[in-house]
């Protein structure tokens, strides 16, 4: 097992904190207790529980006006595991990384492979982009990929998606997910159900090559980079696209895919009943798709959705596994910084959700008390669960304080000096 930040640095971090943790853990267990909650068994899921990182994230991104580059920017996959190697040592919450083709250049899967291996990680959904053209592409996806009127465009788009599914295969990877940027900026540029029919065609070939023990996860988002119409625009067509291609089709949702204001639990609520919610890009926003991090503008919004999780799991919800994985941009900090209290944000949301008193909520729910239901939501929500996730962090090998232990650590410097510096410059519309 590699580490990427030396145990004696761990070490002499943990051991700066552990005195406070132990206290601070045992007196949340003494009020949890008095709660009739085994503060053990929580900690215990929140050990269990993983969130993948997506490898485009450990990058700093950019806006269409601008990117600004950090130091150490990953140069390779390689880099970018290594970085994911970091942020899953510290706080025990990533064991996965999601890749991306071809945005991740991977051409020696075996060493890939191992290198995941040695970092103690594993792959989680593979990606596939057809929203972008790489040099040398004999179509173009500009007006469309999946669903564009010209089925030679639409077969490039198809043998894309095989490929990623090959990829996956060699990296021990079980499921594909498949976000489009297909759609319209005019009204009467495209026929809606025409080119909805041709993506059902096209995503009929792609589910034709998924392998047995496979999944797809169809991603909606409401707009953008169309703005007038976009071919898979929100949950019921992805409900409808899951339904049209079978059993081994589930529905993704982004965070940030949604029109302002939508109820985001009641969809998973909804995806959960049916048997078709596949996963999770976590994120935050506040405005549209911004990528925020995850928890930063609403963390009871966070909370709901992981109440509907909870919920689901402790009732034994029929097929319920959904992936969970994180997919935000960082333009203003270290990567690793935002992926590693991002992905803290998901598991305090999880071991949140575990504190909720559902026999009570049920029985205000039935005798319709709003005030105590709600209540009873905000008693779980309102309970810092940090001593919780610390220790569970602690226990099995990470730091009580991941941001600072990193900071101690010296890493972003180290890798700056390795790592050749990358311009910054304008974005797309410069
Ligand atoms: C689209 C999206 C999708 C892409 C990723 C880079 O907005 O959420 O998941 O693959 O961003
Ligand atoms: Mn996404
Ligand atoms: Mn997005």
């Amino acid at each position: 097992m590699t580490e990427m930040i030396s145990k004696a640095v761990v070490e002499a971090e943990n051991a700066s904190r552990r005195d406070a943790l132990n206290r601070d853990y045992e007196s949340l267990g003494e009020r949890l207790a008095r709660r009739g909650i085994a503060i053990d068994s929580i900690k215990e899921k929140v050990a269990a529980y993983g969130v993948a990182v997506p490898s485009w994230g450990v990058g700093t991104g950019g806006t269409r006006f601008a990117r600004f580059p950090g130091l150490g920017e990953p140069r390779n996959i390689f880099d970018k595991l290594e970085d994911c190697g970091v942020i899953h040592q510290l706080t025990q919450a990533t064991p996965t990384v999601s890749l991306h083709i071809p945005w991740d250049k991977v051409s020696d899967l075996k060493a890939l492979k191992e290198k995941g291996t040695a970092l103690g990680l594993g792959f989680d959904a593979m990606n596939s982009n057809t929203f972008s053209d790489v040099p040398g592409q004999a179509h173009s996806y500009k007006f469309g990929s999946l669903s564009h009127s010209d089925a030679a465009t639409r077969r490039q788009a198809v043998e894309h998606n095989l490929e990623c599914i090959e990829i996956g295969k060699a990296l021990g990877s079980k499921a594909l997910t498949v976000w489009i940027g297909d759609g319209s900026n005019f009204p009467g540029q495209s026929n809606f159900t025409k080119a909805f029919e041709r993506y059902l065609d096209a995503m009929k070939a792609v589910y034709a090559a998924l392998p047995d023990d496979w999944r797809v996860f169809t991603e909606h988002k409401m707009y953008e980079p169309a703005f007038y119409s976009t071919v898979v625009q929100d949950w019921g067509t992805n409900y409808l696209i899951a339904q049209e291609l079978g059993p081994k089709a589930f529905c993704l949702v982004d965070l940030g895919h949604h029109a302002p204001n939508v109820n985001i639990e009641m969809i998973v609520a909804r995806l959960i009943q049916f048997g078709k919610l596949g996963g999770f890009h976590f994120n935050d926003s506040k405005y549209g798709d911004d990528d925020l991090d995850t928890g930063s503008i609403d963390p009871y919004r966070l909370f709901l959705v992981f109440n509907e999780l909870v919920d689901a799991e402790m009732r034994g919800a029929e097929g319920f596994n959904p992936a969970h994985m994180l997919d935000q941009s960082h333009n203003v900090t270290d990567p690793i910084e935002s992926l590693m209290t991002s992905a803290m944000e998901v598991c305090r949301a999880y071991a949140q959700a575990f504190l909720v008193d559902r026999k009570a909520l049920n029985d205000y729910q039935q005798s319709n008390d709003a005030l105590m239901a709600s209540e009873t939501l905000k008693a779980a929500f309102r309970t810092d669960v940090e001593p919780i996730l610390a220790m569970a962090r602690l226990e099995h090998g990470g730091a009580i304080a991941p941001v600072a232990t990193y900071r101690t650590s010296g890493y972003r410097a180290k890798v700056a000096s390795e790592r050749p510096a990358v311009a910054g410059g304008g974005g797309g519309i410069v």
